[in-house]
């Protein structure tokens, strides 16, 4: 059975890898979009996680003809009403760019003293099948922003997020404790059931 995800990001292709095998869904090829080079890119037009998150899926589902599921994530933080939000990746202006979108935030963030540097991540995993069949859920990991970068795991706004109860950033944790606790791997075991109906289906 094939499984098509719909993100060029590699950092989430390898934490979803991870958090699916641990979740025991294991007996599929993970397929990224690359794979499909013919196929364009959607516009993130939706206003909400879960609406790109549907678009990106959709898009491949109906392309390929193959069960699909995509991630749209960002960093909503309390002082700036939830930006940058699904804005996330292109804070600072070019996409992907994580150094520049991290001290652009921290940048705006300089005069914000705790208790009000409060955020969290958020997550929406999504699964569209070719006949249109749709599935989205929602996952969130609350924390306080740092003033500094701390760690070099993980990758965005890693450094910067310190989850609520730890006394590190999410860039110290290991992969595996990242996935246990994140946004990502709580929307991604949500989805479990649903993959399931589809990879038996
Ligand atoms: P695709 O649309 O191809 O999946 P993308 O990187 O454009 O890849 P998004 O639009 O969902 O994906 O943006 C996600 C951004 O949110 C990402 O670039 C980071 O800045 C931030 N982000 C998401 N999850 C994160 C995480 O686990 N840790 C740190 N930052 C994260």
């Amino acid at each position: 059975r094939t499984l098509v995800l719909a993100t060029r990001n590699a950092h989430k292709v390898g934490e979803l890898n991870a958090i699916l095998a641990a979740a025991g869904l294991d007996d599929f090829d993970l397929v990224g979009a690359d794979a499909f080079p013919e196929v364009p890119d959607v516009v993130e037009s939706g206003v909400t996680f879960a609406e790109n998150a549907l678009l990106k899926a959709h898009a491949l589902a109906k392309a390929t003809g193959l069960p699909a599921v995509a991630d749209d994530s960002g960093l909503c933080v309390d002082v700036l009403g939830g930006a940058p939000g699904i804005f996330s990746a292109r804070w600072a202006g070019k996409h992907g760019d994580d150094r520049a979108n991290l001290e652009l935030l921290l940048a705006q963030l300089s005069d914000i003293q705790p208790p009000h540097r409060g955020a969290h991540f958020a997550c929406a995993a999504a699964l569209a099948l070719p006949d249109g069949t749709e599935h989205v859920v929602l996952g969130t990991l609350r924390g306080t922003l740092r003033f500094t970068p701390a760690g070099n795991g993980g990758f965005g706004y890693d450094p910067i997020l310190q989850p609520d109860g730890y006394e590190v950033t999410c860039a110290e944790l290991t992969p595996d404790q990242k996935n246990a606790i994140s946004h990502r791997g709580e929307a991604f075991r949500a989805l479990v059931p649903a993959l399931r109906e589809a990879l038996q289906a």
